[in-house]
């Protein structure tokens, strides 16, 4: 855990989240400002600062939260499809400094992203 990370603090309970889903490696709740109707932040237990902070030990982990992330999408029948993004650093648009993934769904999305 990092003591000044707002996800480590999350998963430590200290602030609160609708956890739709938790197992030993991650948990998955609602982000706080959904950019679609379904838009869920899953995030791994272990603190991991980046997307670019990402190693190959790490590869066990990173494929759990694509699965975690289709499991989540298939129980919530986004059956039309859905947008899993990763926002690494300021050119990419992050801003919480603990790996995430989004999970965006439930309308059409389009391509390029701003
Ligand atoms: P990113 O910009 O990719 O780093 O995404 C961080 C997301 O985290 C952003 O969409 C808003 C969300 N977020 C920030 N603070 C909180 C919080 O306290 N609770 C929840 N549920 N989401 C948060």
């Amino acid at each position: 855990m990092a003591t000044d990370c707002l996800f480590c603090k999350i998963i430590e309970g200290k602030i609160p989240a609708n956890r739709v889903h938790e197992d030993e490696l991650c948990i998955g709740f609602p982000d706080i400002n959904p950019q679609a109707p379904v838009h869920l932040l899953i995030i791994p237990k272990q603190h991991i600062a980046s997307q670019a902070k990402v190693a190959a030990e790490h590869t066990p982990l990173l494929g759990h939260l694509l699965a975690t992330a289709a499991e989540i999408a298939r129980t919530r029948k986004l059956d039309g499809g859905y947008r899993v993004v990763v926002n690494t650093g300021d050119d990419g648009g992050q801003t919480v400094n603990h790996l995430h993934l989004h999970l965006l769904g439930g309308r059409h999305m389009d391509w390029p992203p701003g």
